[in-house]
């Protein structure tokens, strides 16, 4: 167990302080109907907001006082919203939007900036190359060393287009997106293993391999799953394709995984669903009136994915791979003969799977079935050693459920995802219950662990739920954030499409003892999965680091244009812009080209103060960027429209912002 922050610890007892003499207030103050609290004392506020010594405590608990910022950070998807929501929390203030998948103009992201539209057009799985512009986003992942969060980076995944983005930390920008070249959809992405060597993106449901067609009639020979270990390397800050691989899996439905640590490092867990191999409601079939919901949940066991990543990566390595759209994959033969893939029967429907800060167990929840289950690593590998178990259809080697099993706990209905703290618990989102479950884990937790300690009930119909570094060799315990599908009463109405809700609970006590501090609505997408980080681990840059920085490339561009060589240059038709910003002036301020030039603007913001951002709106070619302190960027066009565009600073950079323009002209062609 870890101390408590100093902070947190010295919250604590200011609350307690503050509650005793407001707990009082409210309950003995007079009947008061002002509603107007200006000018009141704290405890009349509080009888005349109608708040209970809970609410009150809730209150002083999150409440950040202005330029005191938050002790926690949490990173959470945005689902098809397509991009990263930054949260301070305790105060659950939304401190940024990442674009990722999705353009995002407050960032200029993906609004004619080259360096970005190669990132796009990298990453984009588009039907005959046109650009995806959305992703749906579920779990990111931040960088770990040793198992740990290190503050450096943040992969994400889309889960509609089988793409990861790499996101950099020390600017939060989006710096790189991999298509995976053999797959629709994903879904067990981003996690990392516990020196982020590998980022791991499981797939979800399966398709042929490499998006070539196949009837449904042929799902069991022609249809496959896959697993893909992408190689990150840190000193680039980029995953390298060229030195990643896949893994041909059966055609289950394979959804989360988790990497091993500790004790169980070097392996791989991921759970599955439709082992049945259910294909769908088939109109010209009447004897199948099975549909997908009650074909793929039919049986009685779904199977974990047990991966030996360590043995997979010598295999691949020493070329046990057959390409599949220019892709290294091991073929499902090649894993069952090297041995390189064990399942573990998993109740009913099984949706993640989560190892524990020692990497002793893995939890699994089924979403039809009121318990957990918990598997003992040891005894997988106890039950591997042993051999002599049954296979599957495939061959893959099937261990015994009580073989492996070192308990089940009955939590409630509908559980999904578990997360862990300080105490030895761990926390289980329960969707049909709409509640988190808290319950203790066995030795080497608690010696008389295995149970439930109690339950608090959320709003609702909570999917993850995340503890601070909750899901880490070291979580840290203290808070935990539901993240609920449903928002239903909970906010002024906005029609028929309501928000998300976030709410923030206190687990810093003990047993059944957990407080709901704060509800925070998400309008953005539907988030899934979060990380909370410790916000001190966390360094980015407040400007960039020299002038001319390309936070493409993450260096210097030695062309990036510099005060006094500003300027128009035409080569042919060719015509090269090279510019200034500072406040409050563009250099040049005049452009003066024709219809049909090709245009390649170059501009840097020569500023390095802090907060000194510029943007650079272009009327009718859809162009916005946002240069930060420091940075350079180019947009390059066809200028097939004359006319005259007044390009404008989209951000209010100072008090003589609104001249910070500048006019385009573009004579016609013939004129
Ligand atoms: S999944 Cu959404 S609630 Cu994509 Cu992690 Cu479980
Ligand atoms: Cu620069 Cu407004």
């Amino acid at each position: 167990m870890r101390p408590k922050s100093t902070t947190r610890r010295f919250i604590v007892v200011a609350i307690i302080a503050a509650v005793a003499l407001l707990a009082a207030a409210c309950t003995s103050s007079d009947d008061e109907s002002d509603s107007s609290s200006a000018g009141l004392g704290a405890d009349e506020i509080a009888e005349a907001r109608g708040l209970s010594p809970d609410d009150v405590t809730a209150a002083l608990k999150t409440y950040q006082p202005s330029g005191v910022t938050d002790e926690y950070i949490m990173f959470s998807s945005g689902g098809h919203g397509g991009q990263v929501l930054v949260i301070g929390m305790p105060s659950m203030r939304l401190l940024r939007v990442i674009g990722v998948f999705t353009p995002e103009p407050w960032q200029g992201w993906g609004y004619g900036e080259t360096g970005q539209e190669e990132i796009f057009a990298a990453g984009s799985a588009g039907i005959d190359g046109e650009p995806l512009t959305w992703g749906d986003t579920h779990h990111p992942a931040l960088s770990e060393t040793a198992g740990d969060y290190d503050g450096e980076f943040l992969f994400i995944n889309d889960k509609a287009n089988a793409r990861l983005a790499t996101i950099d930390l020390r600017d939060f920008e989006t710096k790189q997106i991999v298509n995976n070249p053999i797959a629709v959809n994903d879904h067990g992405g981003a996690m990392v293993t516990p020196d982020s060597e590998w980022v791991i993106e499981g797939g979800q449901y399966a398709a042929p391999l490499g998006g070539e067609y196949a009837d449904l009639d042929s799902y069991e020979s022609d249809y496959r799953g896959m697993v893909t270990l992408w190689k990150f390397d840190r000193d680039s800050g980029r995953i390298d394709p060229d030195a990643s691989f896949a893994m041909e899996l059966p055609p289950y439905w394979q959804d989360l995984c988790d990497a091993g640590k500790l004790v169980s490092e070097g392996w791989i867990f991921c759970n599955s669903f439709n082992v049945e191999m259910a294909t769908g409601l088939d109109p010209d079939d009447p004897e199948n009136t099975e549909v997908f919901e009650a074909g793929v949940s039919a049986g009685e066991n779904d199977y974990m994915h047990v991966i030996n990543l360590e043995a997979a990566v010598a295999v691949a390595a020493n070329g046990g791979t057959t390409d599949i759209n220019g892709f290294p994959v091991i073929m499902l033969d090649t894993a069952v003969e090297e041995e390189l893939l064990y399942f573990l029967p998993e109740p009913k429907s099984p949706h993640g799977v989560d190892v524990t800060p020692g990497g002793e167990y893995m939890v699994v929840s089924g979403k039809l079935d009121p318990h957990v289950t918990v598997y003992s690593f040891e005894k997988v590998m106890a039950a591997i050693a042993a051999g002599g178990y049954e296979t599957d259809d495939y061959g893959v080697p099937v261990l015994a459920f009580d073989d492996v099993v070192e308990a089940q706990v009955e939590l409630g209905l509908g559980p999904l995802h578990t997360q862990f703290d300080d105490q030895g618990y761990a926390y289980t989102s329960l969707f049909l219950d709409s509640a988190v479950a808290r319950w203790s884990l066995g030795a080497p937790y608690n010696d008389d662990g295995w149970k439930l300690e109690g339950t608090i009930g959320v709003h609702y119909n909570i999917g993850h739920l995340a503890a601070a570094e909750g899901d880490t060799v070291s979580p840290d315990g203290g808070y935990l954030v539901a993240l609920n599908k449903w928002a239903i009463d909970r906010f002024a109405p906005t029609g028929p499409l309501l928000p998300q809700n976030f709410q923030l609970i206190d687990i810093d006590g003990q047993g059944p003892d957990m407080q709901l501090l704060y509800d925070m609505p998400i309008g953005i997408g539907e988030p899934h999965y979060a990380q909370i980080i410790k916000a001190d681990k966390l360094d980015p840059w407040d400007v960039y680091p020299e002038v001319g920085w390309d936070p493409v490339a993450m260096a210097v561009d030695p062309d990036a244009p510099k005060v006094g060589e500003e300027g128009v240059i035409r080569d042919g038709n060719n015509v090269t812009i090279n510019m200034t910003l500072v406040r409050s002036h563009f250099t040049p301020e005049r452009v003066e080209i024709k219809q049909g030039d090709h245009v390649t603007w170059n501009l840097t913001n020569v500023e390095q103060s802090l907060d000194a951002t510029h943007g650079f709106s272009v009327p009718g070619y859809n162009i916005n960027l946002s240069l930060e302190a420091g940075e350079t960027a180019t947009v390059e066009f066809d200028a097939t429209s004359s006319g005259v565009f007044s390009y404008y600073c989209s951000e209010f950079c100072s008090a003589l912002h609104l001249e910070m323009v500048g006019y385009l002209l573009i004579a016609p062609e013939d004129g």
